[in-house]
């Protein structure tokens, strides 16, 4: 669908699924804006959006098929993936193969790949990366309603009186929702109440904020239970009609008193009561939840904890109401739809179910179908790691950073006989275990559809075409199928046809007694796939695509049509803290960066934000365990050591540390979060517990502290600290170390490797303090520089990243390596609005000398926050922040 050049597509970023318009240009980057007509953000982009187009650059793509780390034909890849998986198939079954996907490939790939495995070779050994993420929803949806229903749509935020954000950082992982939510508060005065253990940008809105003590969430939820059933105020008409097994959750609800809850849960009596008075008294609540519930090894019970107290008052499937799992990936949806967990079957059949089984094989004429569940990622690994899988084939996700006890998953990809990776990218921490590394189509060259949080089905088009051998994740699959003897099952012309197929398969034998069906697309034609405008499911023959809700009136998925209260009894996480490892180490995310950064790191202005890992601590811990501000912490688990920057900061709970998922051995030195965590599972979904680890904190005994820039990619040292970030004209890097170096221009010189005689070279030395400063200027043009000391470094770094590759003037070239701008030059400071590049003493500046009291006065003055809108809860804190000490 074009449109003066534009094309429409979708973000392939989070979950929130926004409308994207994309224009290639002629100097071959990439324009992006918000699509106005996309129901998910109706022209609304956020950071990591609004730079799209500046992650698309060819460098460290993956462009040719790799056999042993050597460029091969495509026929000779997939001849030998073939190959290796028939030949472990015959020898060991077909259960010594594995496939694991992720939330980022499409609906068409994730199709294709489950009917590769489930139906033809005949294991559910396919799991996914949403296996991290969304499991505990899945599992917490069918308990309750029998089926992996998302009842509401995202209006309901804007609808609801109320809105309570359950382990969700919406300001940061959902913005374009979140800023929908800011907008309707500002109009309609919705309460909202933020249950997370951190103080996060998303309290910005937060009318209560219930720092609650990590894993608690199941006792706080158990309690409004009890709570709103002792007051009355429960819906009886709904909870009769409707649903099953109310009086035993009750019961188990009620076995905490009011006092062992606040002890559980951290907070206050005081607190948790008005928590519960403001949802007693708001019908029109919604629950919002995220990784705080999930992520957790009573993820399940905390999903039904929450749903519980949707049911018994009715307030579900109605405007404005009811509880809301919002997604991480971009296609969390999509992969559940069509069976994407060993567990399922394609459109929301169950490969427990018989019938479902035999509906499925029939419709695909395949030779069989798997009857088992297959094994769930954490388990998955483990088979690999102890030689029951042989042949694994990894596509869209980065294990060795992502799964917990990660360090353990390197090694078992490292020893397992056969790996295959398909990826985007030619360097990850994954790719570099591969046997064969596969080319795949990156977002722009990729054609197919994604499902987001609400249930909306929208196209991802293409509007570039491959580079180099890069090809669909769909057609490598159907590839592999073919040369495993299944030609015509895998023969697609392309995705239209496989959506068509995946379509029809949702309304066989489907009554209305499976929610998922989208059968009025079985016929799709390619002008229509093409065109495909975003449409809500269901969507069966003859029904409108407007938004839909579910079970407002009953109607479950369940035997009996009833919706279930679940029983959920508190548990403690998994780990309990102990005087080896007494913090309790959550980890997450950054506004700026996703996930294992391959690709958000490409765009500069996404790496300003925050540029290295980093361990936020409260300041009691920071004193108690010797942490300075700026240094470099050594934190342990039972697994493992990672170096982090120290961020003391009082939005933590004291016991309670923060770090960042995202740093891994490409950008850092010893940063890989996951090889903390221990790979405890949910019960009933497996999902690990990534939000709940203990550890130990001590100071890394750093001699000495560096900083540089450098235009070309710096030579690191092989030990100690370091992260590096790209930057507009280069790299900058933080470095620290133990050991004493005593030839600082040795250092620089194997650093930048630049070495030209006619070059200018600027040093300053200072023995005593430890000080060494170095530039390097080409041309009159500055090329590198490095700031040593024995403390954290003080450069105003984003003034010195900015000179990178530009011409110094003389005066410029004193202040360069004093690390400080002039009088007249002010230091912007660490930068918090991405998009104008505005730093934070920019904003602190507008607030404290021109006097500006609200986002928009800052706005007005400095420019933050005027576009994306995603630094808005942060300015908001700082303005909080800045009157308060105005006042004082
Ligand atoms: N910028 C950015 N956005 C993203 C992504 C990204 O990588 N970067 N990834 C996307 C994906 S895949 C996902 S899954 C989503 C995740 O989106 P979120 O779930 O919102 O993000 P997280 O930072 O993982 O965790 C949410 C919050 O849970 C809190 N938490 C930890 N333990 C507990 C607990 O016991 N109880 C409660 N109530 N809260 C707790 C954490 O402090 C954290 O603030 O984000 C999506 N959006
Ligand atoms: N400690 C801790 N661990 C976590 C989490 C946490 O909160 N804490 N969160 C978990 C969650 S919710 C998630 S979703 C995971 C995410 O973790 P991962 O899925 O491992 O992370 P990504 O960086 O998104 O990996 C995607 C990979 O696919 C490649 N890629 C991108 N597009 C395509 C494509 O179209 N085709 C192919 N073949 N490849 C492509 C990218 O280059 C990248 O290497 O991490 C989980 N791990
Ligand atoms: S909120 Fe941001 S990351 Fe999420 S889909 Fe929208 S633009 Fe993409
Ligand atoms: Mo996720």
């Amino acid at each position: 669908m074009m449109d003066k050049g534009w094309t429409k597509t979708t973000c392939p970023y989070c979950g929130v699924g926004c409308g994207v318009l994309a224009r290639p240009k002629a100097d071959g980057t990439t324009e992006v804006k918000g699509d106005l007509e996309h129901p998910a953000n109706y022209g609304r982009l956020c950071s990591k959006g609004s730079a799209l187009g500046e992650t698309m650059s060819l460098d460290d793509r993956l462009l040719d098929p790799m056999v042993d780390g050597r460029t091969a034909t495509w026929d000779a890849a997939l001849d030998l993936v073939a190959d290796k998986f028939r030949d472990s198939i015959e020898k060991h079954g077909p259960d010594s193969v594995a496939l694991y996907v992720s939330g980022q490939i499409l609906t068409e790939d994730y199709y294709v790949a489950n009917k590769l495995m489930k139906g033809y070779i005949g294991t559910a050994n396919i799991d996914t990366n949403s296996r991290l993420c969304m499991a505990s929803s899945v599992a917490g949806h069918k308990r309750a309603f029998g089926s992996d229903t998302v009842p509401g749509a995202y209006e309901d935020l804007e609808l609801a009186d109320l809105v309570v954000l359950v382990g969700s950082n919406l300001a940061w992982c959902h913005p374009v929702l979140y800023q929908r939510l800011v907008a309707a508060r500002k109009t309609g005065g919705t309460k909202v109440v933020v249950i997370d253990p951190r103080r996060t940008a998303t309290c910005e809105i937060a009318d209560l904020h219930l720092a609650i003590a990590p894993g608690a969430d199941v006792a706080l939820f158990n309690g409004l239970l009890a709570h709103l059933t002792s007051r009355g105020k429960i819906d009886q008409h709904y909870i009769q009609e409707y649903t099953s097994g109310f009086g035993d959750a009750v019961k188990s609800a009620n076995s905490l008193s009011m006092e062992k809850i606040s002890e559980v849960c951290g907070l206050r009596e005081a607190d948790i009561r008005q928590f519960y008075e403001l949802f007693e008294a708001t019908e029109k609540s919604v629950s919002v939840y995220s990784q705080g519930v999930n992520q957790s090894t009573a993820g399940t019970d905390k999903v039904n904890a929450i749903v519980n107290c949707h049911l018994a008052t009715g307030r579900i499937g109605r405007p404005g109401m009811g509880p809301f799992s919002v997604t991480g990936q971009p296609n969390a949806m999509g992969g559940r739809e069509v069976g994407g967990l060993a567990n399922m079957l394609a459109g929301h059949m169950e490969l427990g179910n018989e019938t479902h089984r035999r509906i499925v094989q029939d419709f695909w004429g395949s030779p069989g179908i798997a009857d088992a569940p297959g094994l769930k990622a954490v388990d998955l690994f483990e088979a690999v790691a102890d030689g029951r899988i042989k042949a694994v084939w990894i596509m869209a996700t980065n294990p060795v950073d992502s799964l917990p006890d990660a360090d353990k998953v390197r090694a078992a990809l490292k020893d397992c006989p056969f790996v295959v990776v398909s990826d985007v990218t030619r360097h990850t921490d994954t790719t570099q275990v591969a046997d064969v590394l596969l080319p795949a189509t990156a977002w722009g060259e990729k054609d197919g559809t994604v499902t987001n949080s609400e249930r909306c089905i929208s196209r991802q088009r293409s509007f570039l075409p491959p580079p180099g051998e890069a090809r669909p994740d769909w057609w490598q699959l159907s590839e592999v199928g073919k040369r495993l003897g299944y030609r015509e099952a895998f023969s697609y012309s392309g995705p239209r046809e496989v959506f068509a197929e995946y379509a029809a398969m949702t309304g066989e034998e489907n009554h209305g007694n499976r929610d998922l069906d989208i059968s009025a697309y079985a016929n799709v034609s390619d002008d229509d796939y093409k065109d495909l405008a975003p449409f809500y499911w269901p969507q069966r023959h003859g029904r409108g695509r407007g938004v839909t809700r579910f079970f407002a009136e009953g109607q479950f998925y369940t035997s009996d049509r009833r919706g279930r209260f679940v029983e959920t009894p508190f548990r403690a996480p998994s780990s309990r803290v102990s005087s080896d490892f007494p913090l309790v180490l959550n980890t997450g995310r950054i506004r700026d960066q996703w996930h294992t950064m391959t690709r958000s790191a490409k765009a500069p202005r996404l790496t300003a934000h925050y540029a290295e890992p980093f361990l936020e601590i409260h300041p009691i811990d920071a004193e108690k365990y010797g942490l300075e501000p700026e240094s470099i912490a050594k934190v342990t688990s039972q697994n493992a050591t990672v170096l982090l920057r120290v961020a003391i900061s009082d939005s933590q709970r004291p016991g309670s540390v923060f770090a960042p998922m995202h740093w891994t051995d490409q950008y850092a030195s010893l940063a890989r979060i996951d090889s903390l965590i221990a790979s405890h599972t949910d019960p009933v979904s497996g999902q690990p517990e990534s939000k709940f680890t203990p550890v130990a904190v001590e100071p890394y005994a750093a001699r000495w502290f560096a900083f540089a820039i450098s235009v070309a990619k710096p030579e690191l040292p092989s030990s100690g600290y370091h992260a590096c970030a790209p930057i507009k004209a280069g790299y900058r890097v933080e470095i620290a170390g133990v050991e004493q170096i005593d030839d600082w221009q040795d250092f620089a010189d194997q650093l930048f490797a630049l070495g030209s005689e006619n070059d200018e070279v600027l040093t300053y030395r200072d023995e005593k303090s430890g000080q060494f400063r170095f530039a390097h200027i080409k041309d009159g043009h500055l090329a590198a520089a490095l700031y040593v000391s024995k403390t954290p470094v003080s450069a105003s770094r984003n003034w010195v990243a900015n000179l990178l590759g530009a011409k110094l003037e003389p005066p410029e070239r004193l202040r360069l390596l004093a690390g400080r701008p002039g009088e007249d030059m002010p230091d912007p400071g660490a930068i918090v609005c991405s998009c104008f590049e505005v730093g934070v003493n920019q904003i602190v500046d507008a607030i404290m000398k021109q006097g500006c009291t609200s986002v928009d006065d800052v706005g007005a003055c400095v420019k933050a926050g005027t576009n994306c809108g995603s630094c808005r809860a942060e300015i908001g804190k700082l303005i909080d922040e800045k009157s308060v000490s105005k006042a004082g």
